[in-house]
């Protein structure tokens, strides 16, 4: 098998535990997990589905907090180590003249990216129903909120590293307005962050775990080999929905292609505090840090709607594994 490489920035101090020996898996939980509670302060009911990057040295990141009222709201946060977080209790106010772009109705399922000179990030915002809201921050104090990406209904929004063919790129997942019981991965692409059009298709559900719905996760990682997309997939039970996770590889110039797609899941509800929550069996990933020096990833995933976990892999393993067909 090929060397593979991370393309990216070296992050020494990525949260990060060995595979324990003799684990068979791919992706591999860390210890501790869960590394949020559901009620980081006082006044949050579930704490879940959030997004963490590297910043100034440390981590900076958005999280999903429901409230103590059930309102889904989204917090920034900070962290030494990527492991041990501070919340703030205050959600975000996002700035925009326009009150009609800024009102806020709730936000969820937040992804953070730095893309040339500054943060953004997107959620699943409530403007008559879900959309793809986005905005910027430089600080994690200051949020200047740009136009909703789509008209509803949608979620899912992730937005890509870098510009592909001299354009933002943006997966999502086009929705309904309640649980939605569907629903397929597709590509958008703007000149400016605010205009999206040329859609493309990129990936349907299949069997077993992903034969529900599915959705991208974190922001896809470049590597040598493409576009590394991590992406819930649902299937439907007796008892309702179960969330697990996968990964596929998108062409690196036309990431609406897809060359692998996992056909086992990576990780799956297993573990109690995955099965047992608000929402029962439900592994939901958001966010990835990436170490380009050692291939090494870290996926932050809400854990049954409640809690939020951590866990482990190496893009060489996981493009290794896709490419044997698993
Ligand atoms: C989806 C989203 C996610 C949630 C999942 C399971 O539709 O609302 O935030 O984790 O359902 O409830």
């Amino acid at each position: 098998m090929s060397e593979v490489k991370i393309i990216g920035d070296a992050l020494a101090n990525i949260p990060w535990q060995d595979k324990p020996l003799g684990c068979p898996d791919v992706v591999w939980r860390y210890s501790n997990n869960p590394i949020i509670p559901r009620n980081p302060f006082v006044g949050a009911n579930s704490t879940f589905n959030s997004a963490a990057v590297a910043f100034n040295g440390k981590f900076a990141g958005v999280f999903r907090c429901d409230s103590t009222a059930r309102e889904m709201q989204i917090h920034a946060g900070f962290s030494d180590d990527g492991i041990n977080w501070k919340i703030n209790p205050e959600r975000i106010q996002f700035i925009h003249e326009d009150p009609e772009v800024s009102g806020w109705e709730y936000g969820y399922d937040p992804r953070v990216v730095w893309i040339e000179d500054r943060y953004y990030v997107t959620w699943c915002n409530g403007y008559h129903g879900p959309t793809i809201g986005v905005a910027w921050t430089k600080d994690f104090k200051t949020f200047h909120q740009l136009e909703n990406a789509f008209l509803i209904f949608n979620r899912n929004g992730v937005l890509f590293p870098r510009k592909v063919g001299g354009k933002y790129m943006m997966l999502s997942r086009p929705s309904d307005n309640g649980h939605t019981p569907f629903g397929d991965i597709f590509l958008s692409q703007s000149p400016d962050m605010q205009h999206w059009g040329c859609h493309r298709h990129v990936m349907a559900t299949s069997d077993g775990w992903q034969s529900t719905k599915i959705g991208a996760g974190p922001i896809p990682i470049e590597t040598s080999e493409g576009w590394l997309m991590i992406y819930h997939g649902v299937l439907t039970s007796c008892n309702g929905f179960v969330y697990s996770f996968g990964a596929a590889l998108l062409d690196l110039d036309e990431p609406w292609k897809v060359i692998h797609r996992s056909k086992n899941f990576l990780i799956a509800p297993w573990e109690q505090y995955e099965c047992v929550g608000d929402v029962p069996n439900v592994t939901f990933p958001c966010a990835a840090l990436t170490d380009a020096a050692s291939g090494r990833i870290a996926i932050y995933y809400g854990c049954a709607d409640t809690v939020t976990g951590l866990c482990f892999t190496t893009a060489q393993a996981l493009i290794d594994h896709l490419k044997a067909g698993n």
